[in-house]
Order: structure tokens, then sequence, then C-alpha cells
């Protein structure tokens, strides 16, 4: 007998009604409370189902059979054996606990970093920590790709911890439509990103938004590489990637020169201004940063510099950065001068005025809605204290026991014997992957739980089959969000997959510490407690949670939290009166000039804002050679590397689209749909031209996304831009990804 149902779950991307048929997922369609529903999820019926689910527990077979050495150079090549659960249970402990035992537990990583799924409960990274941390701890890791730099280098400037601003203490959408008269977007407001937001965001409004900016007049700049990173109906200065903090210099001057700076403002609220005028005026290096002086590096005219200094005084005017700014070499910089410049305008305080990070980069900012407290599984405490910085992951592979510097501290690099990782995929993630797969030989063990055969679970020795959110019961509540969901179980585990924390649990109990790890509690009884914890944290909005019980009957709710009474506009108080109300700096004011940052003597980063011309670069020996610049932006189709397998199957998917500029093409003999191959001295991949002007002359586009998959040659075949990418640091200060800074070459390919 057929049984068909339709039920709401949610995910990064928002909610959406999955239809299931015996026992299958068969239809997905929108959510119908999502004015601007994502499409991401149009391809779920085939990716749940997909070939390459992992179905049972496997192990690598050069690790089984490979003794001491474990045929470690083999990983991402060898065959998998299929053992029980039980068989691979017992390997897995015993492995985990021959390493704490040899090494200490500081011989493990579980930094783990990525985004998994949606839901509260079944969040992989807190699953994951809080076994290591039940086992006796694991080296973790700092910071995000996303905005790990940011995460460093605001705290010193603002006194804040950055995401908090991120979603605490900046302007929201009505503010900004209310108040701002230009909005200068470097990097744009991408409504392609702001389809996914940390949770999932249940009504997609950033383009109604940019529509509304644009019908009631508001000056918009997009200050991009690229066109489509906002709304067409911006003006688009297309500025070389990696130079906004020259082109902010360029204004900068400007403004100081024609004596169109709030003095009042900087003398009040900031503390370094002469420091860096005389930098800026070029007293203490001879070099003016003068517009002409920006032109040349930045690419946008001098006219174009001074017209849009001059639309930047003459009104309410918000700078806003895109997170991608910050993934570059220096990546601290745009961020330090865009906040450096907006302090010159003086407007921070002001509603709709002043800077802005972030916006358009996840759906959650400029959202104005209470926060929901609580619905987070404890992670419990960590014994082992070291952190990595968590781009440096293959340096600490690579460089066991060696200096660096991160954020004012000197550290060395712990021994990793054993890497574990759950809700990630780092040969999607990291950069320069040849790199990283060599650096992926050193450790002895690789555990990974992964629910499809990724590049990573194809490196790792051990891989144990995870369910996604659709095969079990879970509750997903996001920030900037009012909705809440009960997110039933569609349909049974794929194979034999089971939970993450259901096999944390097992490990666990193989360790001795099954009562520490789970607390005598099932997955439904974890969702009750977490629940009526929720219930608890959250009596004083006045707002009324329904039961758990009634979320199930329901599915969902809408909470009327939206736009709180007590919205404050960022940085008012600060503004009214600095001394009464500091910030968190040393100063208690806004940092132009940084005695701490100084005070860490790095070169790559001083104590103020500062132009640094990229290693790689156009008019270097290599910029000859590789005369492109590769952006790696977010898939607008996809999270991430997720259910990417479905995805390719799809005619003409791949290799991935390149998107590329008429004459560049042209200069190749290059036409449209063409399979071309990218290539640098790290690595080469296919792709696919997309011709199109809507990209600066000189720079290439691939999304992330595709699944490593080298061919024998090498040459990785569905449009990787991480086999391209640059592996080294923004700065001894961030430490970030710098995934931008990465020049390329392009040439018709006979594949
Ligand atoms: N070149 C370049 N590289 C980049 C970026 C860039 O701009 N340019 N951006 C960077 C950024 S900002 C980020 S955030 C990263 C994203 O990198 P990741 O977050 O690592 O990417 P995802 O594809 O989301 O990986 C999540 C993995 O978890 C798995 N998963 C999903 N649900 C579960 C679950 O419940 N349990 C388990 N065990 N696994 C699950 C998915 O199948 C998937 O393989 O990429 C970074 N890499
Ligand atoms: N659909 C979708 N949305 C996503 C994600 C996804 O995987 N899919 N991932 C989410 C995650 S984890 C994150 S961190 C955010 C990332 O949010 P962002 O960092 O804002 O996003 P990106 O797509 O990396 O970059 C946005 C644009 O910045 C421009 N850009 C790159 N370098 C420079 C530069 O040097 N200067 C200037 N002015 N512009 C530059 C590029 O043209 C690029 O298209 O996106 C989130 N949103
Ligand atoms: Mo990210």
């Amino acid at each position: 007998m057929s049984q068909r149902y339709t039920k709401t779950t949610t995910s990064h991307w928002g909610a959406f009604n999955v239809t299931v048929e015996n026992g299958k997922i068969v239809n997905v369609s929108p959510f119908t409370h999502d004015p601007n529903p994502s499409s991401i999820s149009e391809i779920l019926p085939q990716a749940v189902h997909h070939r390459t689910r992992v179905t049972k527990p496997s192990v690598r077979k050069g690790w089984l059979e490979g003794g001491r050495s474990r045929n470690r150079r083999h990983r991402g090549r060898d065959t998998f054996i299929e053992l029980s659960w039980g068989e691979a249970l017992d390997l897995a402990a015993a492995e985990l606990d021959r390493v704490r035992q040899e090494y200490g537990n500081n011989a493990i990583y579980g930094g783990s970093y990525g985004w998994a799924s949606a839901g509260r409960f079944h969040h992989a990274l807190s699953q994951v920590h809080r076994f290591l941390n039940c086992i006796g701890g694991y080296v973790g890791s700092f910071g995000t790709y996303s905005a790990g730099t940011a995460q460093a280098i605001i705290p010193h400037i603002l006194g804040k911890e950055f995401f908090e601003l991120t979603f605490s203490s900046q302007n929201s959408w009505s503010m900004i439509a209310q108040n701002t008269q230009t909005l200068v977007m470097f990097g744009g407001i991408n409504q392609k990103n702001s389809q996914v937001s940390i949770g999932g965001m249940t009504r997609h409004t950033t383009g109604d938004w940019l529509r509304k900016f644009s019908s009631q007049g508001m000056g918009l700049v997009n200050i991009s590489p690229q066109r489509s990173d906002t709304t067409p109906d911006a003006s688009w200065l297309p500025v070389v990637p990696g130079t906004d903090t020259a082109l902010m210099l360029g204004i900068a001057h400007y403004l100081e020169t024609h004596n169109k700076v709030d003095r009042a403002f900087l003398s009040r609220c900031t503390v370094g201004y002469d420091r860096f005028c005389a930098y800026l005026l070029g007293q203490t290096d001879n070099q003016p940063k003068n517009p002409e002086w920006a032109e040349k590096i930045c690419g946008i005219k001098v006219t174009e510099i001074c017209d849009l200094a001059d639309k930047m005084v003459a009104g309410r005017t918000l700078i806003t950065v895109a997170w991608s700014l910050q993934r570059g070499e220096y990546g601290e910089q745009p961020f330090w001068m865009a906040t450096t410049l907006a302090a010159m305008l003086g407007q921070i305080g002001l509603a709709g005025g002043g800077i802005g990070y972030g916006y358009g980069a996840i759906g959650g900012v400029g959202v104005s809605v209470s926060n929901l407290e609580g619905l987070t599984f404890p992670q419990g405490i960590n014994a082992v204290k070291e952190v990595i910085p968590v781009a440096r992951i293959a340096d600490m592979l690579l460089h066991s026991g060696e200096p660096y510097h991160f954020n004012g501290e000197e550290k060395s690099y712990p021994d990793i014997h054993l890497v574990y990782w759950c809700g990630g995929n780092p040969f999607h993630h990291h950069q320069d992957l040849n790199r990283l797969r060599d650096a992926w030989c050193n450790p002895d063990t690789v555990i990974v739980h992964e629910p499809w055969w990724t590049a990573t679970a194809k490196h790792a020795d051990i891989v144990f089959p995870a369910t996604t959110p659709y095969e079990r019961e879970d509750v997903g509540s996001a920030q900037g969000d009012a909705f809440l969901f009960h997110m039933p179980q569609l349909i049974d585990p794929i194979g034999q997959a089971r939970n993450d924390f259901d096999i944390f649990s097992d490990l666990a109990t193989r360790l001795g510490v099954g009562l520490e790890f789970t607390q005598e509690r099932n997955v439904s009884e974890w969702l009750d407690h977490l629940y009526s914890e929720f219930l608890e944290n959250n009596k004083g909005l006045g707002v009324e949670i329904p039961k758990l019980a009634e979320l199930r009957r329901r599915n969902w709710v809408e909470l009327p939290i939206w736009d709180p009474p007590s919205q404050t506009v960022p940085f008012s108080e600060f503004r009214e009166d600095p001394t009464t109300a500091p910030l968190g700096t040393p100063s208690g004011k806004i940092e132009i000039f940084s005695s701490t940052i100084e005070g860490f003597g790095y070169n790559d980063c001083p104590g103020h804002p500062v132009w640094r011309e990229p290693t790689e670069w156009p008019n270097t020996v290599l910029g000859v050679k590789y005369p492109l610049h590769l952006l790696s932006p977010q898939p607008a189709d996809k999270l991430h590397s997720q259910m990417e397998s479905a995805i390719a199957d799809i005619p003409n998917q791949r290799p991935s689209p390149v998107t590329i500029h008429p004459l560049d093409a042209e200069a190749r003999s290059l036409k449209e749909g063409d399979i071309v191959r990218i290539f640098n001295s790290r690595g080469a991949c296919l792709a696919r031209t997309n011709i199109s002007s809507e990209v600066r002359k000189g720079v290439v586009s691939l999304c992330t996304g595709a699944w490593f998959d080298p061919g024998e040659d090498g040459v990785e075949r569905q449009g990787n831009p991480n086999i391209l990418t640059r592996d080294k640091g923004t700065s001894n200060l961030g430490q970030g990804s710098t995934a931008h800074t990465t020049m390329v070459q392009i040439a018709f390919s006979a594949n």
C-alpha cells in the first residue's frame, strides 16, 4: 500500500516541504511563508538517495593491512573494506585509546570545521567536541574560514567579538531604509549568499530590501570585481581584487586634503588618527596615498574616486564590507581601513551611517529580531588548551613543533597523530588541496563521519555513515529568525547510517565514558531536555513558545519577536559619550592606531591600516606567467559542497563554469561553453567558460563546491578552485584563509 505525506523541515538555506512516498523522498516544494524561497533544496530527492551515500562503516584497506606505516600515502587512492558496526567501532575506539595513551590528547585534532546541517541537537560539531572532551580533550581551532581574520582584528579596533558585533550592533535593514542616503558596498551585498544563514533564514528578504533602497532613490555603489555581487541597479566600480584598501586610502586622502574630515568625531571617539594621517599623506614613506596613486593600484579612475568621496560626505553614508575582502593576503587591512574611513566621515553611531560588516554574506545580518537563547547541545570542557587558527591545518600537519605567530602570541604547531572530522569537508574548504593531500599523509589515522563519499571521506581511514536531517528528529531555530521548527524524521536511515550522537555514544561506552557523554539520555530524551531548557531560558521574552509536543503537532510556528521595540542605533551610546559608554578597546575608543598591534611588531600588520602589495601580483614574475586574478566565491545553487554528487549528474553542470571577460576569452581564442584548463604553479583544474562582461577584465571567477576529483594526470576534473588557491595566512595577526589572492592562467583544453 502506498503511503504518501508531506511535511515541512528547515536547513541552512531556509524551510521547505518534503514529500515522502513509500519511504523515499520524492519531491520538495517551497515553504509558502517565504516570499523568496531558495532553490537549493530542489536537488534533495536525488541527493538523499544518491549512489554516493556511505551505506556501511568502511575502513581503508591500506590502514588495516599496512602495519605501523598504514600506507598513509595511499589515502585518497585506496579501496575500502566494509565492516560491521561492532568491528568498526572497536577499531576506532582502540585507535583513539592508543593515540591518547601513547601521545596524549594533544595529539588528536578535533577542530572539525564545517557547516554540517541545521538542527540544534544533531549539530555535528557540538557532537564531536562533546565526545572528544569526554575522552580527555583535543586540539581545537580558532575562528572560521568565513571571517577568521575579522575575528582576530576587529576586537582590537572596536573592542567587541566580531560575530557578536555582526548580529547585535549593526544597522537593521529598516534603519538603513529610513536613514541611509548612500550605500557604498565593498564586495557588494549578495542575494545569492543571503539565501544561506547559520541554521536557516525562513523569510528571505535581502533582495526586497535592495529593491526598496533602489526605488526610494538611495545611492547604491557596488565596488566589486563582479557586477553580479549586488542589485544591477547599483552603479558599478569594478575594482581589482585585493585592492580595496588602496581605493579606500585614495578616498581618505581626498577627504583629508580637502578638509572634509569630521575632526570633532575623530578627536572625541578615536585614537591615533595623527599617526595614520602621517602615513596617508606620505610623511612616513614619501608616498602620498592620493587618488592618482590609488588609481594605478585599484583600477578605479581618479575622477570616480573623488566623486565617490564627495558623495560619501554629502549625506548619510553606510560603508559595507563583504567578508570576502578579508579572505585575501593582508585581509586585516580592508576591514581596518573601512572602519577608519567611516570614522573620518564621522557617522559611526548615527542611524543608517557608519560601517557595516557582512551584509548579504549570510541572511541573518541586518535582520531585526529578538534573540532566542539556548537549544544548544552542551560540548563540555576541553582539557587541552591548544588551538590553531582554523585555516592553518596543513601547516600544522606539515610542520609539527615549528613556531608561528598568531595575534600577538608565539605558538608552535602540535604533533597530531589522529584527525577526527564530523560535519565538514576540508577537501572542499581548504586551500591548495595538493598541499593538503601531502599534509594529510602525516597523521597515523583519520576518522570521518559523513553521509556521502566526499573527497574527505575518501581520504579517511575509518568512515562512519552518518544520517542526514531527513533521517532523524530534531528542532530548528536560528539567529536572525523568528520561526521555530520541529524537524520530523521523514525516512529511515539510508543503508546502515546512524546519527552522529549514537556513533559517539557507542564509542564513548567502549572508552569508559558512556554515561558522561549521554547523561543517560537517548535522542528523544535529549530533545526534551534541551527544549525545556530553551523554554526556561526564553521566559523573559514574554512570548508564548509552544511545548515540544505542540510544536511536533504544528510542525512550525512563527513567534512574535520581529522588530523588538528596544532597537538601538549601533554605537550611539558610545558616540554620545565615549567616557561613560567606552568601547572594549584599551583606549575605550575606536583604534585607528593600535598600540597593542604595533607592539606585536608584525611587518605584515603594523599599528595602523596600510596598503601592502600582495606577494602574488600581476607585476611579479609569477604574475607574468599567471596573469589572471582568480576569485572563488560561494556557489549560488548550493551550500558549499553539499549535495554536489547529485548536481554533478545533471548534464553540462561539470566541470563548473568559470566566468571570464570577453576580451580575456578572445585573447585565448575561447568560445562560450569551451572546456578549459585553469592552472598555476600549485595545480590545475578543468572548467567551462561563461563569457561575460559582468566581471572585470583580468579577473576570472570559479565558484567553490565541486568535489575534489584529480585525474591520473593530476588535473582536477570537476572544477574545484582550491586546487589553485594560496594556502598562507593573511598575516601574523589573523592567519586567516587567503583564497582570493590567487593568480592563474587559462587555456583551451582538449579533454
Ligand atoms: N577557495 C575558497 N575556499 C573556501 C571559501 C572561499 O570563499 N573560497 N570559503 C570558505 C568558507 S567561508 C567556508 S564556511 C568553507 C565551507 O566548508 P565546509 O563547511 O566544510 O563545507 P560543506 O560542504 O558545508 O561541508 C559540510 C560537510 O558535512 C556533511 N554533513 C552534513 N550534515 C552532516 C551531519 O549531520 N553529520 C555529519 N557527520 N556530516 C554532515 C556534508 O555532507 C558535507 O560534506 O569553505 C571555505 N573554502
Ligand atoms: N548560496 C550560498 N550562499 C552562501 C554560502 C554558500 O555556500 N552558498 N556560504 C555561506 C558562507 S559559509 C559564507 S562565509 C558567506 C560568504 O560571504 P562572502 O564572503 O561575502 O561571499 P563570497 O561569495 O566569497 O564573495 C562575495 C563576492 O566578493 C567579491 N570579492 C572577492 N574578492 C574581493 C575583493 O578583494 N574586493 C572586492 N571588493 N570584492 C571581492 C567576489 O566578486 C565575490 O563574488 O556566504 C554564505 N552564503
Ligand atoms: Mo563561511
